[in-house]
């Protein structure tokens, strides 16, 4: 398996003088400052490309090219949008890049309601608690319907915790819940999403998967055809919030999205977090069942609640039996004769990671942690 490493460009703190040292061999990368639903231009990615290999990398994969709201949404000049995309595509493969990666989560993108919980022993990680995201959606965005979609447990939780709440507190929450959305994209306040939300009124999860399908005609056509490799995220948390569909959960969800245009090009990017903070997913069995359309790999963890939170724990400390995923991805290597690229994704912010500033997740010490244990399983399985 390729090791990997995800950096953000000149939005990142961190350097790729640092990233050397971790041993990683490929760089994820994407042109966070362009806006959603603008092409990336042939000259930017090949200023980029030029960079990552000024210190001795390759770019291997993007992460992400962005789907615009109205994609997702299925309103507005649309074909412009999907002309856009495939030019962008043309762009990164007249470039070399071959690993594409994007999501389909309306408005928001990985979502957490602290990110900087205290681990056991020092340290701190990201956390989704169930109880501070019904606190959120019903009290600071008003949507009563919210008491319905979260455990009785976590809604009177939520309700303590608002009670004492201070307008700073909420203020944190807000900013915490906006925090996965990295570069140049809009991050609300209570106004701006309510706003955002009423847009997305009445949209199903048959509408948004009618949306992916159409998206995923209109441009996995163009990627076979100029030898890209789509992989499409998953949700995270994997399960519906705000009032919004997500349908990229389970592995159900991925079944319904590889049959929606049936070719390699249309893949996964397997991710074991995400996924693994769904009671459900059994994820050495994902890993098993999407071999052939497995593209790239962000391996962590996590460790669940019954209340529906989960704290993203050491890489091997969680609820993912991450050896047995690694037996299985390098099984599927072997049968298609590829190498994955595969990130340690997240890490706790350890030792000096606090006193500098990183994206949130994206710590030099913490993932340099993780990519270490994780380069051991793959070691020791191959022997
Ligand atoms: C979180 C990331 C996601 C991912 C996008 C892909 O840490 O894994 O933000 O980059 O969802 O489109």
């Amino acid at each position: 398996m390729r090791e990997t490493w995800r950096w953000f460009g000149e939005f990142d703190p961190i350097g790729l003088n640092e990233v050397a040292q971790t041993g990683a061999a490929g760089i994820v990368s994407a042109l966070h400052a362009i806006p959603y639903g603008e092409v990336w231009p042939r000259e930017a990615i090949a200023a980029r490309k030029a960079e990552i290999e000024a210190s001795d990398f390759t770019w291997d994969v993007v992460e992400s090219l962005p789907v615009h709201e109205d994609i997702k949404r299925g309103t507005g000049d649309i074909e412009q949008l999907f002309a856009n995309y495939r030019t962008s595509l043309a762009n990164l493969a007249a470039e070399g890049v071959q690993t594409v990666c994007y999501n389909f989560m309306p408005i928001l993108d990985w979502t957490r309601t602290d990110l900087a919980a205290p681990v056991p022993r020092g340290g701190t990680c990201l956390r989704f608690s169930a109880a501070k995201m019904a606190a959120f959606e019903i009290y600071m965005l008003g949507r009563d319907a919210a008491r319905g979609d979260y455990h009785p447990s976590a809604v009177a939780a939520g309700t303590a915790w608002f009670e004492v709440s201070t307008p700073e507190d909420q203020d944190l929450l807000l900013k915490t819940i906006m925090a996965g959305l990295p570069g140049a994209v809009d991050r609300y306040d209570i106004a701006g999403l309510k706003t955002v939300l009423h847009s997305y009124a009445g949209l199903s999860h048959d509408d948004l998967r009618d949306n992916l399908k159409q998206f995923l005609t209109e441009v996995i056509p163009t990627a076979t055809e100029l030898g890209i490799n789509m992989c499409i995220h998953p949700d995270d948390p994997p399960r519906d919030i705000l009032g919004l569909p997500r349908i990229a959960s389970t592995a159900d969800d991925i079944a319904w999205i590889m049959q929606a245009v049936d070719t390699p090009a249309n893949g996964l990017s397997l991710c074991t977090g995400s996924l693994g903070a769904h009671p459900e997913n059994d994820l050495p069995a994902i890993a098993q069942t999407f071999a052939s359309r497995i593209h790239f790999v962000h391996l962590r963890n996590a460790t669940k609640q019954p209340d529906g939170s989960f704290t993203e724990s050491a890489h091997l400390e969680g609820d993912v039996d991450l050896v047995a995923v690694i037996d299985e991805l390098l099984e599927a290597e072997t049968t298609r004769d590829v190498d994955l690229p595969f990130r340690a994704d997240h890490g706790h912010a350890l030792l000096t990671d606090n006193q500098r500033d990183f994206q949130p997740g994206y710590t030099l010490i913490g993932r340099l942690r993780g990519l270490s244990e994780l380069r051991g399983i793959i070691a020791a399985l191959t022997g």
